[in-house]
């Protein structure tokens, strides 16, 4: 395909504190698998191909040495996935206290979701997981239960708990109340009013990149939010079609080899 075909009609964009969980629900999205983590540095993005329309999804870093990077990344957002861990109530707290501000950058009709992750922690029905099209969730592949020895990097992400192994339950600090809570909150910082506003039930989730819960539905939730984003941004590329520096540079300096030769 060539590589016009490819560029993202729009950006979705994960922020959350470090050891959330973001890089491990990217994963168990797009490969369908939960591995182990290396602590994110910078940013990554994936392209994901959703019907006609490619939509780039970024993972950024939660550690504060690169906090600076956020609102690079948020620019241009047509949607901010702002992620937790239900069992740690401080990250919740900093997605208010150090990572909305970031987002002044994105898009402005910007769309919020707010994901609890780590919900098989905390909820037995978060170890049932279907996939989007209602078949159980497949998890022979999860490399958690590898034996063979992993590559230990310079900056390993804290292993998973032990609990998450064994089965226990952990106290659930977050609950979807406080999440919602959040949400409102962030419509008044955004200005927006909550009757116009997308309701707090179709945007506020808990997932679980373990087992796989919610995780499609999360993303293609909000896939589906930003359709309307990718057709105005077409609309408005007709409306006034960009010069492609390439092409016009490259015919530019044929015509002048043309013209000296
Ligand atoms: N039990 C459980 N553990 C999880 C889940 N998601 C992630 N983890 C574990 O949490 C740790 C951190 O996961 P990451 O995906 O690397 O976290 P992150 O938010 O990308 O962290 P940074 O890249 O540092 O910002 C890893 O040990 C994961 O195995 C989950 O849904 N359930
Ligand atoms: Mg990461």
């Amino acid at each position: 395909m060539p590589d016009k075909m490819k560029r993202p009609d729009v950006k979705l964009v994960l922020l959350g504190d470090m050891n959330v969980g973001k890089t491990s629900l990217l994963h168990r999205y797009m490969e369908r698998k939960f591995k182990e983590t290396v602590s994110t540095v910078g940013g990554a993005f994936f392209l994901k191909q959703w019907g006609p329309y490619n939509i780039s999804i970024w993972d950024t870093a939660g550690r504060e040495q690169f906090h600076g990077l956020g609102s690079m990344y948020c620019r241009g957002a047509a949607a901010v996935i702002l992620t937790y861990d239900v069992t740690n109530w401080q990250s919740l707290a900093e997605l208010e206290e150090r990572f909305l501000s970031l987002t002044d950058t994105a898009n402005h009709d910007c769309i919020y979701a707010i994901v609890g992750n780590k919900a098989d922690l905390t909820d037995p029905k978060a170890h049932l997981s279907r996939t989007s099209d209602g078949q159980p969730e497949d998890q022979t592949e999860c490399e958690e239960e590898r034996t063979e020895p992993q590559v230990l990097s310079a900056c390993p992400t804290p292993p998973a708990s032990p609990a998450s192994l064994s089965g226990v339950m952990l106290h659930k600090q977050v609950t979807h109340e406080d999440a919602v809570a959040l949400y409102g909150r962030i419509l008044r910082y955004k200005g927006l009013d909550e009757k116009s506003s997308l309701p707090a039930e179709k945007v506020c989730f808990e997932t679980s990149a373990k087992t796989g819960y919610n995780v499609d539905a999360l993303f293609e939730t909000m896939f589906d939010l930003v359709l309307p984003s990718i057709l105005r941004k077409r609309h408005e590329n007709q409306e006034s079609p960009t010069v492609d520096l390439e092409d016009s540079q490259g015919a530019h300096s044929r015509k002048a080899r043309i013209g000296c030769c």
